[in-house]
Protein backbone atom coordinates (compact mmCIF):
# COMPACT_ATOMS: atom_id res chain seq x y z
CA UNK A 1 0.00 0.00 0.00
CA UNK A 2 1.40 3.35 -0.96
CA UNK A 3 2.60 5.65 2.12
CA UNK A 4 -0.59 8.38 3.79
CA UNK A 5 1.55 11.32 3.07
CA UNK A 6 -0.06 14.66 4.97
CA UNK A 7 0.09 17.38 2.09
CA UNK A 8 -1.12 20.43 4.20
CA UNK A 9 0.70 20.08 7.54
CA UNK A 10 3.89 21.93 6.12
CA UNK A 11 1.98 25.10 4.51
CA UNK A 12 -0.14 25.01 7.81
CA UNK A 13 3.03 25.14 10.12
CA UNK A 14 4.16 27.84 7.87
CA UNK A 15 1.94 30.30 8.20
CA UNK A 16 1.64 29.80 12.15
CA UNK A 17 5.32 30.71 12.36
CA UNK A 18 5.30 33.43 10.02
CA UNK A 19 2.59 35.11 12.17
CA UNK A 20 5.35 35.21 14.85
CA UNK A 21 8.39 36.81 12.62
CA UNK A 22 9.04 32.71 12.18
CA UNK A 23 10.37 31.00 9.14
CA UNK A 24 10.01 27.63 8.01
CA UNK A 25 13.18 26.22 6.32
CA UNK A 26 12.29 22.94 4.77
CA UNK A 27 12.45 19.56 6.43
CA UNK A 28 13.16 15.86 5.74
CA UNK A 29 13.23 12.29 6.49
CA UNK A 30 15.43 11.31 9.04
CA UNK A 31 17.81 8.79 7.67
CA UNK A 32 20.81 6.89 9.33
CA UNK A 33 23.58 9.32 10.74
CA UNK A 34 20.92 12.17 11.17
CA UNK A 35 20.73 11.24 14.57
CA UNK A 36 17.20 12.63 15.39
CA UNK A 37 15.86 11.44 18.73
CA UNK A 38 11.93 9.87 18.92
CA UNK A 39 9.08 12.02 18.45
CA UNK A 40 5.61 12.67 19.02
CA UNK A 41 4.28 10.20 21.36
CA UNK A 42 7.61 8.96 21.60
CA UNK A 43 7.39 7.41 18.33
CA UNK A 44 10.36 6.67 15.44
CA UNK A 45 10.77 10.28 14.11
CA UNK A 46 9.72 10.09 10.32
CA UNK A 47 9.95 14.04 9.30
CA UNK A 48 11.78 16.83 11.06
CA UNK A 49 10.51 20.30 9.94
CA UNK A 50 13.09 23.25 10.71
CA UNK A 51 12.17 26.47 11.79
CA UNK A 52 14.46 29.28 11.77
CA UNK A 53 14.68 33.35 11.77
CA UNK A 54 16.03 35.09 8.27
CA UNK A 55 17.05 38.78 8.00
CA UNK A 56 15.11 41.01 10.90
CA UNK A 57 11.82 39.50 10.35
CA UNK A 58 11.69 38.30 13.90
CA UNK A 59 12.98 41.39 16.13
CA UNK A 60 9.74 43.37 15.59
CA UNK A 61 7.82 40.43 17.10
CA UNK A 62 10.14 39.23 19.19
CA UNK A 63 10.53 42.77 20.88
CA UNK A 64 6.41 42.93 21.46
CA UNK A 65 6.07 40.14 23.05
CA UNK A 66 9.59 39.24 24.69
CA UNK A 67 9.01 39.41 28.85
CA UNK A 68 11.66 40.08 31.51
CA UNK A 69 13.73 36.58 32.27
CA UNK A 70 16.62 35.04 31.51
CA UNK A 71 17.23 34.18 27.91
CA UNK A 72 14.23 36.14 26.85
CA UNK A 73 14.49 34.73 22.99
CA UNK A 74 14.63 31.11 24.05
CA UNK A 75 11.52 31.20 25.93
CA UNK A 76 9.71 33.49 23.81
CA UNK A 77 10.40 30.91 20.74
CA UNK A 78 9.29 28.12 23.08
CA UNK A 79 5.99 29.95 24.24
CA UNK A 80 5.19 30.99 20.50
CA UNK A 81 6.18 26.90 19.17
CA UNK A 82 4.54 24.82 21.88
CA UNK A 83 1.12 25.61 21.07
CA UNK A 84 2.06 25.36 17.35
CA UNK A 85 3.57 21.75 18.35
CA UNK A 86 1.23 20.26 19.79
CA UNK A 87 -1.73 21.62 17.52
CA UNK A 88 -0.27 19.85 14.82
CA UNK A 89 0.98 16.72 16.75
CA UNK A 90 4.99 17.18 17.05
CA UNK A 91 7.27 16.95 19.53
CA UNK A 92 9.51 20.37 19.64
CA UNK A 93 13.39 20.44 20.07
CA UNK A 94 15.64 23.46 20.57
CA UNK A 95 18.99 24.37 19.47
CA UNK A 96 20.15 24.38 23.73
CA UNK A 97 18.38 21.27 24.41
CA UNK A 98 21.44 19.84 26.62
CA UNK A 99 23.34 17.25 24.87
CA UNK A 100 23.14 19.64 21.95
CA UNK A 101 21.10 18.28 19.27
CA UNK A 102 22.80 18.85 15.61
CA UNK A 103 21.10 21.19 14.31
CA UNK A 104 22.95 22.76 11.51
CA UNK A 105 23.46 19.26 10.10
CA UNK A 106 19.66 18.91 10.15
CA UNK A 107 19.49 22.70 8.90
CA UNK A 108 21.65 21.61 6.19
CA UNK A 109 19.75 18.17 5.11
CA UNK A 110 16.05 20.47 4.81
CA UNK A 111 17.72 23.87 2.78
CA UNK A 112 20.24 24.50 0.73
CA UNK A 113 22.67 25.49 3.28
CA UNK A 114 26.28 25.29 3.37
CA UNK A 115 29.53 25.52 5.98
CA UNK A 116 31.29 28.73 5.36
CA UNK A 117 34.57 29.33 7.17
CA UNK A 118 32.92 31.05 10.49
CA UNK A 119 31.45 27.80 11.20
CA UNK A 120 27.97 29.82 10.79
CA UNK A 121 25.95 28.35 7.87
CA UNK A 122 25.71 30.42 4.85
CA UNK A 123 22.64 30.86 2.68
CA UNK A 124 22.55 32.12 -1.36
CA UNK A 125 20.11 34.74 -0.57
CA UNK A 126 20.41 35.71 3.21
CA UNK A 127 23.93 35.09 3.58
CA UNK A 128 24.99 34.71 7.44
CA UNK A 129 21.90 36.60 8.97
CA UNK A 130 19.54 33.32 9.35
CA UNK A 131 19.88 31.25 12.76
CA UNK A 132 17.69 28.44 13.46
CA UNK A 133 15.26 28.21 16.56
CA UNK A 134 13.57 24.93 16.89
CA UNK A 135 12.86 21.74 15.06
CA UNK A 136 9.64 20.25 14.75
CA UNK A 137 9.09 15.86 15.16
CA UNK A 138 6.69 14.20 13.63
CA UNK A 139 5.70 10.47 13.83
CA UNK A 140 3.57 11.10 10.48
CA UNK A 141 5.20 11.18 7.05
CA UNK A 142 4.65 14.97 5.97
CA UNK A 143 5.12 16.18 2.33
CA UNK A 144 8.31 18.56 2.29
CA UNK A 145 9.41 20.77 -0.68
CA UNK A 146 12.57 18.74 -2.13
CA UNK A 147 16.04 19.78 -1.98
CA UNK A 148 17.28 21.84 -4.48
CA UNK A 149 20.83 21.87 -5.24
CA UNK A 150 22.70 25.32 -4.86
CA UNK A 151 26.37 25.87 -4.95
CA UNK A 152 27.75 27.13 -1.88
CA UNK A 153 28.71 31.23 -1.88
CA UNK A 154 32.11 31.04 -0.03
CA UNK A 155 33.38 28.55 -3.21
CA UNK A 156 33.30 31.65 -5.51
CA UNK A 157 34.44 34.58 -3.16
CA UNK A 158 37.44 36.11 -4.06
CA UNK A 159 39.71 36.95 -0.84
CA UNK A 160 37.07 35.63 1.76
CA UNK A 161 37.17 39.24 3.44
CA UNK A 162 35.29 37.23 6.70
CA UNK A 163 38.81 35.51 7.26
CA UNK A 164 40.86 38.50 7.88
CA UNK A 165 38.39 41.03 9.41
CA UNK A 166 38.23 40.08 12.95
CA UNK A 167 40.22 42.43 14.86
CA UNK A 168 42.28 39.92 16.95
CA UNK A 169 42.27 37.45 14.13
CA UNK A 170 39.87 34.92 16.07
CA UNK A 171 39.74 32.72 13.16
CA UNK A 172 42.61 30.70 12.06
CA UNK A 173 42.84 27.19 10.63
CA UNK A 174 42.84 25.66 14.21
CA UNK A 175 39.03 27.25 14.28
CA UNK A 176 37.70 29.89 16.18
CA UNK A 177 39.43 30.87 19.07
CA UNK A 178 35.85 32.10 21.31
CA UNK A 179 37.09 32.00 24.50
CA UNK A 180 39.55 35.14 23.03
CA UNK A 181 36.44 36.58 21.50
CA UNK A 182 34.56 36.66 24.56
CA UNK A 183 37.42 37.89 26.44
CA UNK A 184 37.85 41.00 24.06
CA UNK A 185 34.32 42.30 24.01
CA UNK A 186 34.60 43.61 27.12
CA UNK A 187 37.35 45.90 26.96
CA UNK A 188 37.38 49.45 25.29
CA UNK A 189 38.80 48.19 22.10
CA UNK A 190 36.32 45.20 21.88
CA UNK A 191 32.98 47.94 22.19
CA UNK A 192 32.71 47.71 18.29
CA UNK A 193 31.62 44.68 18.30
CA UNK A 194 30.24 43.99 21.66
CA UNK A 195 27.58 47.10 20.20
CA UNK A 196 27.41 46.61 17.02
CA UNK A 197 28.03 43.19 16.15
CA UNK A 198 30.72 40.73 14.77
CA UNK A 199 33.06 42.30 12.17
CA UNK A 200 33.76 39.18 10.38
CA UNK A 201 30.24 38.15 9.98
CA UNK A 202 29.77 41.47 8.87
CA UNK A 203 31.94 41.37 6.05
CA UNK A 204 30.74 38.67 4.06
CA UNK A 205 29.14 40.37 0.93
CA UNK A 206 26.43 38.50 0.59
CA UNK A 207 22.70 39.01 1.71
CA UNK A 208 24.03 42.49 2.85
CA UNK A 209 20.15 43.97 2.84
CA UNK A 210 19.59 41.14 4.98
CA UNK A 211 21.74 42.31 8.21
CA UNK A 212 19.96 42.03 11.53
CA UNK A 213 18.77 45.63 12.29
CA UNK A 214 21.02 47.36 15.38
CA UNK A 215 19.13 46.60 17.97
CA UNK A 216 19.38 42.39 17.14
CA UNK A 217 22.91 42.54 16.37
CA UNK A 218 23.68 44.40 19.93
CA UNK A 219 21.15 41.80 21.38
CA UNK A 220 22.78 38.69 20.14
CA UNK A 221 26.18 39.99 20.69
CA UNK A 222 25.56 40.62 24.52
CA UNK A 223 24.21 36.96 24.85
CA UNK A 224 26.99 35.54 23.12
CA UNK A 225 29.24 36.97 25.61
CA UNK A 226 27.38 35.20 28.50
CA UNK A 227 26.35 32.50 26.50
CA UNK A 228 26.40 29.11 27.80
CA UNK A 229 25.19 25.77 26.41
CA UNK A 230 21.84 26.77 28.00
CA UNK A 231 20.89 29.62 25.70
CA UNK A 232 21.05 30.03 21.99
CA UNK A 233 19.80 33.24 22.19
CA UNK A 234 22.45 33.83 19.39
C1 LIG B 1 27.89 25.44 21.48
C2 LIG B 1 27.56 26.47 20.42
C3 LIG B 1 28.46 27.53 20.23
C4 LIG B 1 29.82 27.57 20.92
C5 LIG B 1 30.78 26.55 20.28
C6 LIG B 1 31.86 26.22 21.27
C7 LIG B 1 32.24 24.78 21.31
N1 LIG B 1 33.49 24.52 21.03
O1 LIG B 1 31.41 23.94 21.58
C8 LIG B 1 30.25 29.06 20.71
C9 LIG B 1 30.09 29.81 22.04
C10 LIG B 1 31.65 29.31 20.18
C11 LIG B 1 29.25 29.55 19.67
C12 LIG B 1 29.36 30.79 19.09
C13 LIG B 1 28.48 31.32 18.19
N2 LIG B 1 27.37 30.71 17.74
CO1 LIG B 1 26.81 28.91 18.29
N3 LIG B 1 25.99 27.30 18.83
C14 LIG B 1 26.36 26.37 19.66
C15 LIG B 1 25.26 25.27 19.75
C16 LIG B 1 24.38 25.58 20.96
C17 LIG B 1 25.71 23.82 19.81
C18 LIG B 1 26.75 23.40 18.73
C19 LIG B 1 27.02 21.91 18.88
O2 LIG B 1 27.75 21.54 19.77
N4 LIG B 1 26.36 21.11 18.05
C20 LIG B 1 26.46 19.67 18.16
C21 LIG B 1 26.95 19.07 16.85
C22 LIG B 1 26.90 17.57 16.98
O3 LIG B 1 26.03 19.55 15.84
P1 LIG B 1 26.34 19.52 14.26
O4 LIG B 1 25.27 20.35 13.60
O5 LIG B 1 26.49 18.14 13.77
O6 LIG B 1 27.78 20.23 14.21
C23 LIG B 1 28.05 21.45 13.60
C24 LIG B 1 28.60 22.54 14.51
O7 LIG B 1 29.43 22.00 15.50
C25 LIG B 1 29.34 23.41 13.51
N5 LIG B 1 30.52 24.16 14.00
C26 LIG B 1 31.75 23.70 14.11
N6 LIG B 1 32.55 24.67 14.52
C27 LIG B 1 31.83 25.80 14.66
C28 LIG B 1 32.20 27.10 15.07
C29 LIG B 1 31.21 28.13 15.15
C30 LIG B 1 31.61 29.52 15.53
C31 LIG B 1 29.86 27.83 14.85
C32 LIG B 1 28.80 28.87 14.97
C33 LIG B 1 29.52 26.48 14.44
C34 LIG B 1 30.53 25.49 14.35
O8 LIG B 1 29.74 22.54 12.43
C35 LIG B 1 29.17 21.25 12.64
C36 LIG B 1 28.72 20.68 11.30
O9 LIG B 1 27.75 21.50 10.65
C37 LIG B 1 24.52 25.53 18.38
C38 LIG B 1 23.06 25.07 18.37
C39 LIG B 1 22.97 23.59 17.97
N7 LIG B 1 22.21 22.80 18.72
O10 LIG B 1 23.58 23.16 16.99
C40 LIG B 1 24.71 27.05 18.19
C41 LIG B 1 24.82 27.63 16.78
C42 LIG B 1 25.74 26.77 15.95
N8 LIG B 1 25.47 28.93 17.00
C43 LIG B 1 25.03 29.87 16.25
C44 LIG B 1 25.51 31.22 16.25
C45 LIG B 1 24.68 32.23 15.45
C46 LIG B 1 26.65 31.58 16.97
C47 LIG B 1 27.29 32.99 17.01
C48 LIG B 1 27.42 33.68 15.66
C49 LIG B 1 26.55 33.88 18.02
C50 LIG B 1 26.58 35.39 17.83
N9 LIG B 1 27.59 36.06 18.20
O11 LIG B 1 25.60 35.95 17.38
C51 LIG B 1 28.65 32.69 17.64
C52 LIG B 1 29.81 32.80 16.67
C53 LIG B 1 30.83 33.79 17.18
C54 LIG B 1 30.79 35.24 16.83
N10 LIG B 1 31.81 35.93 17.18
O12 LIG B 1 29.87 35.81 16.27
C55 LIG B 1 23.92 29.38 15.33
C56 LIG B 1 24.42 29.20 13.89
C57 LIG B 1 23.38 29.63 12.86
C58 LIG B 1 23.91 29.43 11.47
N11 LIG B 1 23.62 30.39 10.58
O13 LIG B 1 24.52 28.45 11.16
C59 LIG B 1 23.48 28.03 16.05
C60 LIG B 1 23.00 26.92 15.11
C61 LIG B 1 22.36 28.42 17.06
C62 LIG B 1 21.11 29.00 16.44
N12 LIG B 1 20.20 29.49 17.26
O14 LIG B 1 20.91 29.01 15.23
N13 LIG B 1 28.26 28.64 19.45
S1 LIG C 1 32.96 36.35 3.06
FE1 LIG C 1 33.03 34.85 1.39
S2 LIG C 1 33.96 32.99 2.31
FE2 LIG C 1 33.28 34.32 4.00
S3 LIG C 1 31.22 33.58 4.50
FE3 LIG C 1 30.96 35.27 3.02
S4 LIG C 1 30.91 34.26 1.00
FE4 LIG C 1 31.73 32.76 2.46
S1 LIG D 1 32.88 39.60 17.60
FE1 LIG D 1 34.70 40.85 17.04
S2 LIG D 1 36.39 39.83 18.15
FE2 LIG D 1 34.69 38.37 18.12
S3 LIG D 1 35.03 37.09 16.28
FE3 LIG D 1 33.68 38.78 15.65
S4 LIG D 1 35.06 40.36 14.88
FE4 LIG D 1 36.31 38.93 16.09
Amino acid sequence: MPEAVAHDVYESIGAAVAAHGLVLRGGFRPAEGDAVPTGARGMATATVLMIGNTGGALWPAFKAARHVEANPLDRWVARVIEPIASAHGARAVYPYDTPPQPFQRWAKRAWPLHASPLGLLIDAEYGLWHALRAALLFAEPIAVPALPSVASPCDACVGKPCLTACPIGAFTAAGFAYQDCRAYLPTAAGASCFLTGCKARAACPVGRAHTYPPAQLAFHMQSFSGMTRQTTDV
